[in-house]
């Protein structure tokens, strides 16, 4: 089973869509494995977005990242971390196609509420970083049989 980092940035905590959010999510079938809210330090939002460094967008998407509270969620599933990124929609709220978290909700290309991890790979790195391994939950759902 796969696992992915999702985060609900702070302009959906700010807007009040966690819960809109968070359902579609739970609805596709995903399980939650972990679930907290957090201020991401300066350091935390450095190394979640090592890659971007040197980006023109870069300090302003530290700022953002560090502006307030986000919801860190872990999901598993099968293909969770593609399911999710389909869930997501494109980078660009202005071009993520209806239906989608950002085709529905965002029309900024920074401002555009989730994050979801784009590799398994990344996916390992990123739980680790926003995660301790006590913080995560193995457990089975009820309608395992129905939902796959
Ligand atoms: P992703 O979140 O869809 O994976 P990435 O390219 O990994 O998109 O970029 C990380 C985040 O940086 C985006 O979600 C968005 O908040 C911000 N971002 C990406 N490109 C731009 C840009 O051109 N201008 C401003 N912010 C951007
Ligand atoms: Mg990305």
């Amino acid at each position: 089973m796969q696992q992915t980092l999702i985060l609900l940035k702070p302009d959906a905590v700010q807007r009040r869509l966690v819960g809109q959010i968070t359902a579609r999510f739970e609805a596709k079938g995903l399980r939650l494995v972990g679930l907290k809210l957090v201020h991401p330090s300066k350091e935390l939002a450095e190394k979640h977005y090592a890659v971007h460094k040197g980006k023109p967008f870069y300090d302003s998407l530290l700022s953002f990242l560090t502006s307030g509270p986000t919801v860190a969620m872990v999901w598993e599933g099968r293909e969770a971390v593609a399911v999710c990124r389909n869930l997501m929609g494109m980078t660009d709220g202005a071009k993520a196609i209806p239906g989608t978290v950002r085709g529905d909700f965002a029309i900024s290309v920074q401002n555009n509420l989730v994050h979801g991890s784009d590799s398994p790979e990344n996916a390992a790195i990123e739980i680790a970083l926003w995660f301790g391994k006590d913080e995560l939950i193995g457990w089975t759902t009820t309608d395992a049989n129905w939902v796959g």
